[in-house]
């Protein structure tokens, strides 16, 4: 079993209930285990701003998926929960990304892990943070990317 870390935002609809569908639907794909999971917090748009607050959160899982199956996954439980690809950075009904799979590191068409920008995003850091601030990503922990980035308009819901 390998530790994995997925970053979990919805901004379209019921969000709350989003996330917890998507938390259920990967603790029911076999092969996959949640061991940890962190509040919901409200967090302001990033990159595209024109669109409204998304609701983020982070789960913690152990994993006997290789990192492209722990993908398919998240896409499948996306998919099931009405995910519809369209503009980059716009809105979703849900999103579930892989953060990190142990020490891997993958560089291709389909995955990069850690993800690209992790340790640059406050909405995906104070998730992960409540439940793994000690974890390195990058050569870091998440508590000291996250002393970098500004968090305002983050709360906990
Ligand atoms: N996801 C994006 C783009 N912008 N902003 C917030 N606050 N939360 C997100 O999950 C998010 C975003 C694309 O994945
Ligand atoms: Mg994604
Ligand atoms: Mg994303």
């Amino acid at each position: 079993m390998t530790r994995a870390y997925l970053g979990l935002g919805s901004n379209i609809g019921d969000k709350t209930a989003r996330l917890a569908a998507a938390v259920e639907g990967l603790a029911a794909t076999p092969g996959i285990r949640v061991t940890a999971r962190s509040s919901d917090y409200r967090t302001p748009p990033w990159g595209d701003t024109d669109q409204d607050w998304f609701l983020n959160a982070a789960l913690g899982v152990e994993t006997s998926l290789t990192p492209h199956d722990l993908l398919d996954a998240c896409l499948t439980v996306e998919r099931r929960l009405g995910r519809v690809r369209e503009r980059r950075w716009g809105p979703r009904v849900i999103d579930i990304d892989v953060l990190s799979y142990a020490d891997a590191e993958v560089s291709d068409a389909r995955l990069v892990l850690p993800h690209r920008y992790v340790r640059e995003r406050a909405f995906v850091l104070v998730p992960l943070a409540e439940i793994a601030p000690d974890l390195v990503i990058g050569g870091e922990t998440v508590l000291q990317a996250l002393d970098r980035l500004d968090r305002s308009g983050i709360e906990p819901v």
